[in-house]
């Protein structure tokens, strides 16, 4: 089939010949609307017109960047690479990751489940909303989704394979590599210039340059360690919940990379809202609740990472009988204290990133106020920068909870 940019009219005629959809919505009329707020695609809602709690989500990609314009062109393999994740996700964790009706490469579409209980998680936190499950959720899909990718449990030729499907993302692994881990460190056209000209802490971050030297190491983990299939991009607009459920969407940046790499994602979008709620709500009872759940997250997933661990004997790193077991058991704890490091060092340029680079988060750059906005700035950056400096020496989950509590 050959690709064809879609639209609201388009988009209706395409899907009345797949199986699954008319299955789906039988003989109701249907009416469609565009609903991306994301960075890069386009997403369509599907709505039955006699039942609209029945709906299906068609997400496609187009051949550039959408939140720049048709002149910063990105070819749209990116999909594939979604399609292979989300399946590749609902394989381990099906009630983390939203259903797919129909997927198909050469028009780079997926049509899947509408979420239409939940919200993004960043407009959840932004409104002070308390998700008492999300911890136990997020900990559970990070340890499955990680352990059962990686050398810990996959056997070698798997664990080559799965490298090799995913690995080719070269376009989005490049805009990580851009985007995280370089141009929001220096002059650049893609910033938020506005902003950055005659900024006093831009000039004193793009002049740091020994926090860029730590940015530049944090870069090439980024770029050399195959330990599992990550996400590649999660941040809490990529997360979609309630008080009960917990979905992880937009896989699009999926490639195998560093364990700490989606944790520290995690982790930096709650200390942006942490942050966000330090100046503007100034509600400490909400700061404690996102410090809790950074606590809960981190301490969680570990337990979680290791019990699958623990029930593995045998994989392309360990032979059964290889260490005896106070070996093993210190191997293993010195192993995850390493991850928890990385998260920690990655959750710090995945702050920074965003407060002069492109694709600010809402959580600082939509603050309206000025005045609020530089000191969420510079708060952001004074966590980031202890992050960056102090990762690799972390021995404890406290320690990062004492860093984001004292940068005042
Ligand atoms: P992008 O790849 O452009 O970042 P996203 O996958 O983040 O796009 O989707 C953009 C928006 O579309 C999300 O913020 C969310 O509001 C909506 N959306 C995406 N997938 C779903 C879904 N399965 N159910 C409901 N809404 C969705
Ligand atoms: C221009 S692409 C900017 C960002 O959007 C995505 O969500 C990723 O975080 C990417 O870096
Ligand atoms: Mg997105």
């Amino acid at each position: 089939m050959q690709y064809k940019e879609l639209n609201v009219e388009s988009v209706l005629e395409f899907i009345q010949n797949i199986d699954s959809v008319k299955e789906y919505f039988g003989l109701d009329e249907l009416n469609v609307a565009e609903i991306g707020d994301g960075n890069l695609n386009y997403v369509y809602i599907v709505k039955s017109k006699q039942n609209p709690k029945k709906a299906l989500i068609l997400k496609q990609a187009v051949e550039y960047l959408r939140c720049v314009g048709q002149e910063y062109a990105l070819s749209r393999e990116r999909m594939s690479f979604e399609i292979r994740a989300l399946k590749k996700f609902y394989e381990y964790l099906p009630s983390f990751v939203p259903k797919i009706y129909y997927e198909n490469e050469d028009m780079s579409l997926v049509i899947m489940q509408y979420l239409d209980q939940h919200i993004i998680m960043r407009k959840g936190l932004i409104a002070k909303t308390v998700y008492p499950n999300f911890s136990e959720h997020i900990s559970t899909y990070l340890a499955a989704t990680l352990f059962y990718t990686s050398s810990l449990y996959l056997q070698s030729d798997k664990k080559r394979k799965l490298i090799d499907r995913f690995n080719k993302n070269t376009e989005l692994c490049k805009l990580s590599e851009d985007f995280v881990f370089t141009t929001a460190y220096m002059e650049h056209d893609t910033n938020d210039n506005e902003n950055v000209k005659s900024n006093k802490h831009a000039k004193k971050l793009f002049e740091d340059m020994e926090f860029k030297t730590k940015i530049l190491n944090l870069k090439y983990k980024f770029m050399t360690q195959t330990d599992c299939l990550l996400h590649g991009d999660l941040h809490t607009g990529s997360i979609m919940l309630n008080k009960d459920e917990t979905y992880v969407i937009d896989p699009e940046f999926a490639f195998v990379g560093p364990f700490g790499f989606d944790i520290g994602a995690l982790i930096a979008n709650l200390v942006n809202n942490y942050i966000h709620h330090s100046v503007v709500t100034k509600d400490e009872e909400f700061k404690k609740y996102l410090l809790k759940t950074i606590k809960e997250v981190l301490e969680l997933f570990e337990k979680k990472f290791l019990e699958l661990w623990n029930k593995q004997k045998e994989s392309a790193l360990l032979v059964n009988g290889f260490l005896d077991e106070d070996s093993l058991n210190s191997f293993k704890s010195e192993f995850m204290k390493n991850i928890l490091r990385d998260s920690i060092g990655f959750s710090g340029a995945k702050i920074a990133r965003r407060v002069f680079g492109v694709a600010g988060v809402e959580d600082i750059r939509g603050i309206k106020d000025k005045d609020l906005r530089e000191e969420a700035e510079v708060l952001a950056l004074k966590i980031a920068r202890e992050f960056v400096m102090k990762y690799e020496n972390l021995k404890s989950v406290d320690e990062v909870l004492e860093i984001i509590k004292n940068a005042r």
